[in-house]
């Protein structure tokens, strides 16, 4: 631990904005194979801050996804309140979340993260909010118990909507083509920015380090912020370990604690935010106080680096790559480091560390040989690991520099073309897809990719990007229940930088 970096962090102040936002619409519940997972939404009439009868179970559309804290008026007609009412709600970011029932439970993630509220309420008429914070557009209330007479009206429902990036939004892709993507984009990162860039709202609301690089990076194309930015770098720089190993993840609250996962991708993914801050800041000051850190990775990092340039494999969770259990880790790994390496280098340079700047890129080089001599397919045109050819592995040997424009190109191709080649399946991946196709120049197959990928789930439906989301498969989950999935994720919000980036330069 190092309490000055935490006390840096602690000495950011985060203002959250705040909305008040009334429900848009009166809604049920439906089934229906045509909907996506079987769940959609029929609105029933607006809302238009009218008294609402509950008649049965009734569902509240807000319009658009939020983070915040649900509030209503709840009175009773007909009859007086001679026994208490008893509510439910449970909240959803999309409609098949409702899918979810008690006792068919198949995850191994805790269901504590399906989002619920049964409460009482004596007295009426009565004011009430719910005690916690909630993620979600949809939010179903039914009555489980109340004097059988009495009939109740909700009035003035609404949610007190939080966010550090605020809600005034202004689109920033030029062209009305990109105009969905760049809302969807910005209201994920958006209910993303709270107090830390949380990876998700409604899960796991941890601050993880993969998902905080991309965060950053749309957000200085979006909000422009610096400041959340900084406080997230110094809780990493402040948790590491007494190895000085930077943690994966980290809890904010109560007190900032390292999440005791140990990433080397993401331990690495460090630098790059470093860097990408660096790029937007200009702040070379903040950059020199935590170089050490970011490079104490890299040293940790090559001592599972064979003289051969091949990354040994390790026991356990090292590395997370992407949520492919059948995926081997080393080769991907190996260029994840490579493609770090650039960043660590440049860093290096700009500070004025030339030794490590010069180590930085001779591992660099003897990563990106060892791959071309041990696992470059010539006959496929692809790097391949026991057998394997993936996407993942593909594209960060080209973000790495380890071939030739020309090279990757056609590596890109033979990719496309290929039966075998394992898709990745979180957004996450997917951005470093859209990275390559940009650094070589293939606008058109970003553009479809853009379209066949957050396109698609725009189309299923999603307000706010996913955590995951396989074609094809709309149950895919990493946790083994998609109901656990969070359906607005940090990782996902790319979008509008890439497009920005590469699409409209
Ligand atoms: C999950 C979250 C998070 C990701 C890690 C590896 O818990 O989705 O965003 O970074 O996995």
């Amino acid at each position: 631990m190092n309490n000055i970096f935490l006390e840096k962090a602690g000495n950011i102040d985060i203002k959250l904005h705040e909305k008040i936002v009334n429900p848009k619409s009166v809604c049920s519940i439906v089934e229906h194979e045509d909907y996506y997972n079987g769940y959609g939404i029929k609105e029933i009439e607006p809302y238009c801050g009218r008294n609402v009868l509950l008649n049965g179970d009734i569902c509240f559309d807000f319009g658009e996804h939020y983070v915040g804290y649900l509030s209503f008026k709840l009175s009773g007609i007909d009859e007086v309140c001679d026994s208490p009412v008893k509510l439910k709600f449970a909240f959803a970011e999309v409609p098949f979340e409702f899918s979810h029932k008690d006792g068919n439970e198949p995850g191994w993630l805790s269901y504590s993260w399906i989002q619920e509220e049964t409460i009482f309420v004596d007295i009426l008429p009565a004011e009430v909010t719910l005690p916690r914070r909630y993620a979600f557009r949809y939010v179903k209330v039914e009555i489980l118990a109340k004097n059988k007479r009495m009939r109740l009206i909700f009035e003035d429902v609404k949610v007190k909507a939080v966010s550090a990036a605020g809600f005034d939004y202004k689109r920033v892709v030029k062209e009305d083509r990109f105009s969905k993507i760049d809302e969807v984009s910005q209201r994920t990162l958006r209910d993303c920015m709270q107090t830390v860039y949380e990876d998700g709202p409604k899960r796991d609301r941890r601050l993880w380090l993969g998902d905080i690089r991309l965060q950053a990076l749309v957000n200085y194309s979006t909000v422009k912020d610096i400041n959340l930015v900084k406080k997230c770098l110094y809780l990493f720089a402040g948790l590491c370990d007494e190895e000085g190993r930077v943690p994966a993840c980290l809890y904010e609250k109560p007190d900032p604690m390292n999440g005791e996962i140990f990433l080397y991708d993401y331990s690495l993914l460090f630098m790059a935010a470093l860097w990408d801050y660096y790029k937007f800041s200009g702040d070379k000051e903040f950059c020199e106080e935590l170089f050490d850190v970011a490079y104490h990775q890299f040293e940790r990092f090559y001592q599972i680096v064979s003289k051969e340039g091949i990354v040994l494999d390790q026991e356990g969770w090292w590395c997370f790559i992407d949520w492919d259990d059948e995926l081997p880790k080393p080769l991907a790994m190996a260029a994840i480091a490579a493609y770090c390496l650039n960043f660590a280098r440049d860093m290096a340079a700009e500070l004025g560390k030339d030794a490590q700047s010069k180590e930085a890129e001779k591992y660099r080089l003897l990563l990106c040989d060892g791959a071309k001599k041990y696992y470059f397919n010539s006959e496929k045109g692809v790097f391949e690991e026991n057998g394997i050819v993936s996407w993942n592995v593909n594209i960060f040997w080209i973000l790495a520099g380890a071939v030739t424009h020309d090279e990757g190109r056609r590596i890109m191709k033979n990719l496309e073309e290929s039966a075998e080649a394992r898709l990745p399946v979180t957004p996450y991946v997917y951005h470093y897809i859209m990275e390559s196709y940009g650094v070589l120049g293939m606008k058109e197959e970003m553009e479809k990719l853009l379209s066949d990928y957050w396109g698609e789930m725009i189309s299923c439906g999603a307000d706010t990007f996913w955590e995951a989301f396989k074609k094809g498969d709309s149950k895919f989950s990493p946790y083994d229940d998609c109901v656990l999935n969070s359906a607005c994720h940090a990782w996902s919000c790319t979008p509008i930088y890439l497009i920005k980036k590469y699409l409209e330069e």
